[in-house]
């Protein structure tokens, strides 16, 4: 863990959600404490939408009380993301009453844990018979590694034993169980995340089991095993067609591949492993060049919660599951340990301030599962094939994966500032903070200021104690056209490559300022993306912006904005928490619904009238009840 204090005015904000709303709100959830309504995540009866049951799942399993397991087989991650979460907000701030909370949830956990080291309340309660029997689909490796990580967590934040000692005895009990030597079973898990814990795991323990075990996970998928026999679902669905070694393109569902590329990313950066760093680089630019929304949203389709093909990114039916673009971030980060690249900055940034943030609505009660770029309210609710698409965020779902994962990530947003690398340390975000860093014989002190994400201008003062070089790299997003940067007051030509301005220097006490390009942008797809053809999308600093009904009014596909028309920029102090705006003339064409006849052979009939035309940055839609919404809209080259 990086010593990084957050000191941010914008992701405070978040954070003070976390603490006051998100933390207590989830553990009432899942306590079953709340009368809240609780979403299908589609049109699909068989799944469960009663109650969470998360704990009490738990305190049946520890034998405290008597009766069934409830909900999803894999849900035991949702409590164990909650503990995460935790920690990293105890670890800001110590709360008693939180730490008593979270160390009974600990107390809790080890006594559901089996004798051996065993943990799943749902194989314990229902069918221990089948433990380990049904790898591609039981999450059994799944939730022991949230729970693992959520244990680093909880150790490294309040130094409970326990915690620590319960996630090492389940990993010790995987060690003996799964592997390559005679006896043992030679299978992984159909969900990827038991290799990113067990890699904490190590970092933590520096015990090489763990890493040889996460190892062991990676590269046994997609080779031939008997336990991975599933005669129900296509091996790509779960990354298990290839060896990861020899996959090139992001296939399946999107959550696992990107978890499976943090953990591979992490093996990589911890062993050096040039042939496994090579097919991250592979995934990577599968993933951001061909299958990414502009949103940082990724999976284009509800079937399967998958991939589908290059440049096929629907924007209305897509899946862009919260929990996919939290992955990226992780994958993002593990690439930016490993390579010095500002382009895993930049997306990372773009997944963050987009897709993440608008996973959670402004109250942080309320939560996407789907992050659609175009919603109609109508045909949501009336399609069946859209049924996965909401216009508003849930209370919970019935899948609840995503709310406390978003949780843990914003819990810990100050850990993706900085990258150290021995003498090398990199500014990836532009958050206000205060990071302290030992880099050679002396101590680095970093403080960040800035009115970021609206504002480009960014302070960075060092303080350092040593008298050795360091070499202070800092992103330059490639959104932004120009930057300014000056040290002590004096511009430089400084280093530049691949996304990053070098410093190299003995600091002492120096300032540097960097001004970044904060005009408001259009963007366009590739031309093989036929749902974006003839559209653009606005950004503006990190943010993606979208068209809501609510300023827009109906229809926002009659919009039409010409090629030349210039935006205007402006914060609204009122709106939506306080957002930048921009607006600019468009047009709007006139449809009348009277008029009889669905199909003409001209279109010159179709009058147009001027009007101003509002985005708001993508993260802040659907908080005004339901609405349309689009993200993609046409230019108008003709009027
Ligand atoms: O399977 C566990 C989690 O539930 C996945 O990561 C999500 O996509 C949801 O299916
Ligand atoms: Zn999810």
């Amino acid at each position: 863990m990086n010593k990084v204090e957050l000191r941010d005015r914008f992701f405070n904000r978040y954070k003070g959600l976390i603490r006051t709303e998100m933390i207590p709100y989830q553990w009432k959830v899942l306590n079953d404490e709340i009368d809240i309504t609780i979403e299908r995540e589609r049109n699909d009866d068989s799944i469960p939408n009663e109650k969470s049951h998360v704990i009490e799942n738990f305190r049946i399993a520890a034998g405290r009380k008597k009766g069934n397991h409830y909900g999803w087989v894999f849900q035991d991650s949702d409590l164990y993301k909650w503990l995460e979460a935790a920690a990293y907000t105890l670890r800001e701030k110590m709360d008693e009453e939180l730490k008593c909370l979270a160390d009974d949830v600990v107390d809790l956990i080890s006594e559901a844990q089996e004798e051996n080291g065993y943990l799943d309340t749902y194989f314990t309660i229902e069918e221990p018979d089948q433990k380990y029997k049904r790898l591609w689909e039981s999450h059994e490796l799944y939730c022991a590694g949230h729970f693992i990580e959520a244990a680093v967590a909880y150790y490294e934040a309040v130094g409970n034993q326990k915690v620590l000692k319960t996630a090492c005895k389940l990993a010790d009990h995987i060690d003996s169980v799964f592997g390559d030597e005679d006896g043992k079973i030679h299978g992984y898990d159909g969900h990827e995340e038991v290799e990113i814990g067990l890699m904490r795991l190590y970092r933590l323990t520096q015990n090489e089991r763990y890493l040889k075990l996460a190892r062991y996970f990676l590269f046994v998928r997609g080779t031939d095993c008997d336990a991975m026999n599933s005669k129900h679902l296509p091996l790509a669905y779960y990354q298990a067609h290839l060896p990861v070694l020899e996959q090139d393109t992001a296939e399946g569902h999107a959550v696992r591949l990107v978890y499976l590329c943090t953990a591979m990313a992490d093996a990589a950066c911890e062993t050096g492993d040039e042939k496994l760093l090579s097919a991250c680089r592979r995934l990577w630019k599968s993933i951001v060049n061909r299958r990414m929304y502009i949103t940082g949203g990724i999976g284009s389709t509800v079937s399967g919660e998958a991939f589908t093909l290059d440049y096929d990114l629907p924007n209305d039916t897509m899946y862009c599951e919260t929990c996919a673009s939290v992955g990226l971030v992780f994958f993002a980060y593990r690439m930016l340990m490993t390579e010095e690249k500002g382009e895993y900055g930049d997306v990372m940034e773009r997944v963050l301030y987009n897709t993440v943030l608008g996973g959670v609505a402004l109250d942080g009660k309320h939560f996407f599962y789907v992050n659609p770029l175009e919603v109609v309210p109508g045909k949501s609710s009336k399609d069946p094939l859209k049924s996965h698409v909401k216009c508003v965020r849930p209370q919970w779902l019935g899948c609840a994966c995503c709310p406390p994962n978003l949780a843990r990530l914003l819990a810990s947003v100050e850990q993706y500032v900085f990258v150290q690398k021995k003498n090398k340390l990199f500014v990836n975000l532009f958050v206000e903070c205060k990071g302290s860093f030992e880099i050679e014989d002396g101590i680095l002190e970093i403080e960040l200021k800035t009115g970021y994400p609206w504002d480009g201008c960014v302070e960075i003062k060092l303080n350092y104690s040593g008298t050795a070089s360091v070499c202070l790299g800092i992103r330059v997003p490639s959104w932004s056209d120009t930057f300014d940067a000056e040290i002590n007051h004096e511009s430089t030509a400084f280093e530049t490559k691949d996304g990053f301005i070098y410093i190299n220097q003995v600091f002492k006490e120096d300032t540097i300022h960097l001004k970044l390009d904060m005009g408001a942008k259009r963007w366009y797809a590739h031309p093989m993306v036929e749902n974006d053809l003839g559209k653009f999308a606005v950004t503006r600093g990190p943010f993606v912006y979208c068209l809501e009904e609510a300023d827009n009014g109906k229809n926002l596909h009659l919009l039409s904005v010409e090629k030349q028309e210039p935006f205007e920029y402006e914060f609204e102090e009122t709106l939506l928490g306080g957002v930048g705006i921009i607006t600019a003339s468009g047009w709007k064409a006139e449809a009348d619904q009277e008029e009889e006849g669905l199909y003409r052979k001209s279109d010159s009939a179709v009058k147009k009238v001027k009007t101003k035309i509002k985005w708001i940055p993508y993260y802040s839609w659907a908080n005004r009840g339901e609405n349309e919404m689009r993200v993609w809209v046409r230019e108008d080259n003709l009027c």
